[in-house]
């Protein structure tokens, strides 16, 4: 089954990946490990044949269109909030940038731990940042950059948020492929996080010493 899947969006088969995932939820399985164990390890699988040139953008494409198919139908089921929200998170990917998949999952995976995200999408200029961070009080703000290019927007929106004060009142996450640790500390960020996961144990932490 899971196999099936990983197969089905590695092959970019995106009806075929829904109706994996449907079946595997009919036959109890968590949502959670779909995604963990199904769609990632296959979107991982992609990224690495794009490295080595077996894969181009319309293959990629594909897959991303399957991986999202899958998503879709378990984003509900990620997402549902019992309890108050522990914090909000204003999320999105910087301008010039346009992957959103990873970014996509963070937000799923925090709205599942209980955090309220306001997601911005993709290819988000750093004032819009700033405008959402200043008029939501959101406690942290979650940045993506999946290439070299754009991770440099991060930096810009640390500045602006300085410059106009705000910045003490925030906490600012950073990930995807174009980051990382020594990237966050460069740009003054509070903290990377290398997946969805860490991301929810990160945003704890950073809720909680605010
Ligand atoms: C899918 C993909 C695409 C798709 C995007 C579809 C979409 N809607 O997202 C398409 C085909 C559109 C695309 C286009 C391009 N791509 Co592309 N793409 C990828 C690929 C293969 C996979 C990315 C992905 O979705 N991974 C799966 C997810 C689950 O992982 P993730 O994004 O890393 O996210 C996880 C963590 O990073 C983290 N995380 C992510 N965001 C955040 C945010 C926060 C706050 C936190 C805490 C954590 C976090 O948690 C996530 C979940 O675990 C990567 C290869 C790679 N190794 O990453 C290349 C890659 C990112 N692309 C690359 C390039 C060059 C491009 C193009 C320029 C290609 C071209 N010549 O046109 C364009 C740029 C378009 C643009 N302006 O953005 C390069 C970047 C190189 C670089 N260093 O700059 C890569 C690395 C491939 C390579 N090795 O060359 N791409």
């Amino acid at each position: 089954m899971l196999e099936e899947l990983r197969n089905a969006v590695i092959s970019g088969a995106d009806k075929k990946a829904e109706e994996f995932v449907r079946q595997a939820l009919a036959e109890g399985k968590e949502p959670i490990f779909l995604m963990n164990e199904g769609l990632i390890p296959a979107m991982e699988e992609v990224g690495e044949r794009f490295n080595h040139k077996e894969y181009f953008v319309p293959e990629v494409l594909l897959s991303a269109r399957a991986m999202k198919a899958g998503l879709a139908l378990l984003r509900p089921l990620l997402t549902e909030q019992k309890f108050q929200p522990v914090g909000l998170v204003v999320l999105g990917t910087v301008q010039g940038d346009l992957h959103d998949i990873g970014k996509n999952i963070v937000g799923m995976v925090l709205e599942g731990a209980g955090f309220q995200v306001q997601d911005l999408g993709a290819d988000v200029p750093p004032d819009k940042f700033v405008n959402a961070v200043k008029e939501s009080g959101a406690q942290i703000l979650g940045m993506s950059a999946l290439l070299t290019t754009t991770r440099t927007v991060m930096a810009t929106v640390v500045k602006k948020l300085k410059e106009q004060g705000i910045r003490p009142g925030v906490r600012i996450m950073v990930g995807g492929a174009a980051v990382s640790d020594d990237y966050a500390r460069k740009i003054e960020a509070d903290a990377f996080a290398k997946d969805a996961l860490e991301a929810v144990a990160k945003a704890r932490e950073l809720t909680v010493r605010r």
